[in-house]
C-alpha cells in the first residue's frame, strides 16, 4: 500500500443559491479533488474546500501546499504509516483542508484494502444521521420560505441560523419569523462566525430568550478574548466553538479558557484522524459536539457523515449536512439523497466516493 502519487485537481461548480455569512460568501465551490495513488492500484478520494476567510487557503495555495511539499514528503510511506504520515504534514503549519483531505482519502484507501465502509473501521455506531440545514443571510421572509422548503422537501427539522449582521436586530427578527413560522418542535440554533460584539451577542441573546435556541456559535470573536469569556459565562445554552478551534491545543485554550462550552466538529479540516482526537478530548471532557459544515459539496458531506454516523456523541445532534443541496451540480455518479430529514452513510468499502468522470472533466480548472 505505498503512496506513488498525491493528485490535487482544481474545479469549479457554480452555486444555484449564494450562501451568505458573516465572514464571508460562497459563489462557486472551487474545491480541490485530492486523490492518493497506491501501487496496488487503490486510489483514495477526498476534497478540500478552500475558505480563506476562515483557514486563509485558497484553490490555489491547497494545489502549491500538496504538490510543493506534502506529496513528495508522502511518496513511499504507506497507507498504514498514517502517524508517520502526519508527523511529516504537521512539519508545515496550517493548511487544515489540504491536510485533511490526504488524512481522508488514507482512509478511504484502508477502508478499500479491507473491503470495509471507512465509518465501520472510525466506530460502526449507526448507518445515518439527521441532518441539520443552514440558512444563510437574507430577507427574513426568504429565510423562512428556505426553511420551510427544506423541511417540506427533506424532511428536516433542524436548522442552523446565520446571524452576525448589523443591527444585531435584523438577526434576532429573522430568528423570531423562522420559529414562529416553523412552529415549537423545530430546533433552530445560531452561528455569528464572529460578526458580532460581546456586547451585542448579549443583548441579541436576551432578546431571544424565548425562542428556545439549542445552541449558540462564535457570535464574537474568541480573540476578543475577555469579552468572550464574559458572554459564554452567560450564554443561556451551550456556546459552540467552531472556527476558533480547528485543533486539539486550541479546543483545549477555547474550552479551559471559557470561551467555548461546546464544539463543532469539521471532518474537513481535522480529517477522521484528527476529529476523532477531538471527539475524544471533548468525550473525556463531558462537551458537546456538533458535526459542522465547511460547505461542503457531496464528497465532503459523505466524509462528515461516515464520521458523523461512526460514534455515538456526533450521531446524537443532527450534522450539517445539507449545503450541497445548494450547489447546481456535483461529482459524485450516484447523488447523495436526503430522505426523512437523515442521510445514510455509503455501505460499501472505502468511502463510497465514485466520481464521474464526464463531470470530472466539465468541472475540473487545470486542462
Ligand atoms: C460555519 O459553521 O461557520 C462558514 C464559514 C466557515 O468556515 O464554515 C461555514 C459554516
Ligand atoms: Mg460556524
Amino acid at each position: 500500500m505505498k503512496i506513488v502519487q498525491v493528485e490535487a485537481i482544481p474545479f469549479a461548480i457554480p452555486y444555484a443559491k449564494t450562501l451568505k455569512f458573516a465572514s464571508g460568501e460562497v459563489h462557486t465551490a472551487d474545491h480541490v479533488l485530492v486523490r492518493v495513488h497506491t501501487d496496488e492500484g487503490l486510489t483514495g478520494t477526498a476534497e478540500a474546500p478552500p475558505r480563506p476567510y476562515t483557514y486563509g487557503e485558497t484553490q490555489e495555495s491547497i494545489i502549491a501546499v500538496i504538490d510543493g511539499i506534502f506529496a513528495p514528503q508522502l511518496l513511499g510511506l504507506t497507507a498504514l504509516e498514517r502517524e508517520a504520515v502526519h508527523a511529516r504534514l504537521e512539519r508545515t503549519v496550517g493548511n487544515p483542508t489540504a491536510k485533511a483531505a490526504i488524512d481522508m482519502a488514507l482512509w478511504d484507501i484502508l477502508g478499500q484494502a479491507a473491503g470495509m465502509p471507512v465509518s465501520g473501521l472510525l466506530g460502526g455506531y449507526t448507518d445515518r444521521m439527521r441532518v441539520s440545514h443552514m440558512v444563510g443571510f437574507a430577507p427574513a421572509e426568504e429565510m423562512v420560505a428556505e426553511a420551510e422548503r427544506i423541511r417540506d422537501t427533506y424532511g428536516v427539522t433542524t436548522f442552523k441560523v446565520k446571524v452576525g449582521r448589523q443591527p444585531y436586530t435584523d438577526d434576532v427578527a429573522a430568528c423570531r419569523a423562522l420559529r414562529e413560522a416553523l412552529g415549537p418542535d423545530i430546533e433552530l440554533y445560531i452561528d455569528g462566525n464572529r460578526g458580532w460584539t460581546a456586547s451585542d451577542s448579549a443583548r441579541a441573546l436576551r432578546e431571544m430568550a424565548d425562542l428556545g435556541l439549542t445552541f449558540a456559535e462564535e457570535l464574537c470573536p474568541a480573540d476578543d478574548v475577555l469579552g468572550r469569556r464574559w458572554l459564554v459565562a452567560r450564554s443561556p445554552v451551550p456556546f459552540i466553538a467552531d472556527e476558533s478551534a480547528t485543533r486539539t491545543g486550541e479546543v483545549t485554550r477555547e474550552l479551559l479558557g471559557g470561551s467555548a462550552t461546546a464544539i463543532s466538529i469539521k471532518t474537513a479540516r481535522t480529517g477522521f484522524t484528527a476529529s476523532q482526537r477531538v471527539l475524544h478530548e471533548c468525550e473525556g471532557l463531558g462537551v458537546e459536539v456538533v458535526m459542522g459544515n465547511q460547505i461542503d459539496g457531496q464528497i465532503g458531506t459523505l466524509c462528515s457523515v461516515a464520521f458523523g454516523a461512526a460514534h455515538r456523541s456526533t450521531a446524537r445532534q443532527a450534522g450539517e449536512l445539507s449545503n450541497f443541496l445548494d450547489m447546481s451540480d456535483d461529482l459524485l455518479t450516484e447523488p447523495l439523497t436526503i430522505e426523512n430529514g437523515s442521510l445514510r452513510i455509503r455501505e460499501g468499502a472505502g468511502l463510497g466516493i465514485d466520481i464521474d468522470p464526464d463531470k470530472l472533466a466539465r468541472y475540473r480548472r487545470d486542462r
